[in-house]
């Protein structure tokens, strides 16, 4: 092999390295880590409230429960899950989430283009906000009330005037994530379940981008009923230093937290990331020897 032939194959191994990492590092930066759900602490949950938003606040769990007829917004005691007080809503609304700011509650429903405000302490109605569409998932940055309606995109509204200011597309890996549901506000992320699935994400919420995602399977396997019965409903609490997840109808609800099982080392949908790591220094061991025998061998080819 003659010196052109020789720094050719050279050439071939940095540009098939550098490559090679280069597109490693930028599937890197789309992957959502993946975390296990590790419960801390299981209480009864009433197996009648069709859950539609929760939120912990001062000591307790606030909740709502949808449904025409029997929607209702209800206070529930951490230690042990019974309803400590209620207030059933009007049967021509549909409870969905809510979320707390200063004094008040915050209740979406899901048709009516409907917010409610209810005052914390005697639980009564003292105002509303009228908006445009479906409301599902709602929570409080402490600058916006971020809400869903069921598509991929998060409407961040004005606090006084309830009005969007802007919006955020939410996506995983560059897809639009559908069926954003309920959500909680922590900081910078925010985090939601998806309506009809066992998973749930963490999204950064400037960008939009999924950061996080664990999956509640072990959980929802506990409450097999009609289709409907799904995972809904998390609340940070600040005391214990988890979030309470439950589903609609589930006779339990789960105080919880997220372990990350391994930064960037899995993927909903491509191979492992070590996987794809381990393969680049694969190449470049295979190379760097072909390099170092074809050196060696041409050192032989002198001596004789
Ligand atoms: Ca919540």
């Amino acid at each position: 092999m003659g010196r052109r032939a020789l720094a050719s194959v050279l050439i071939m191994i940095i540009f098939f390295t550098s490559e090679s990492f280069a597109n490693s590092s930028s599937e890197n930066l789309d992957n959502a880590v993946e975390s296990s759900i590790v419960v801390v602490d299981t209480i009864a949950h009433d197996s009648n409230s069709f859950t539609q938003g929760l939120e912990y606040y001062n000591g307790t769990l606030l909740e709502s429960s949808g449904l025409y007829g029997s929607s209702s917004i209800r206070e529930v005691n951490p230690a042990n899950g019974e309803t400590i007080r209620s207030l059933p809503i009007n049967e021509s609304l549909f409870a969905e989430g809510i979320t707390v700011k200063g004094g008040s509650i915050i209740m979406l429903t899901w048709k009516e283009e409907l917010a409610l405000e209810i005052d914390i302490e005697d639980f009564r109605i003292i105002g509303n906000y009228t908006f445009q569409g479906e409301g599902w998932g709602i929570c409080f940055n402490g600058d916006h009330f971020v809400t869903s309606n069921g598509s991929s995109v998060l409407s961040y509204r004005d606090q006084q005037t309830f009005e969007t200011n802007y919006s955020v597309n939410v996506t995983w890996d560059g897809e639009s994530v559908q069926n954003l549901n309920e959500l909680e506000c922590v900081n910078d992320k925010i985090y939601a379940n998806i309506w009809m699935q066992d998973t749930i994400i963490e999204i950064n919420s400037t960008t939009g981008m999924v950061e996080m995602f664990a999956s509640a399977k072990t959980l929802s396997e506990n409450h097999e009923g009609p289709l409907n019965e799904v995972l809904n409903g998390i609340a940070l609490d600040h005391n214990r230093d988890g979030f309470w997840i439950t589903g609609k109808n589930w006779s339990e609800m789960y105080l919880v937290n997220f372990e990350s099982i391994g930064e960037n080392q899995t993927n909903k949908k491509d191979s492992p990331i070590s996987i794809q790591i381990l393969d680049n220094w694969t190449t470049l061991v295979v190379l760097l020897s072909i390099t170092i025998s074809l050196i060696f061998s041409r050192l032989v080819m002198r001596r004789n």
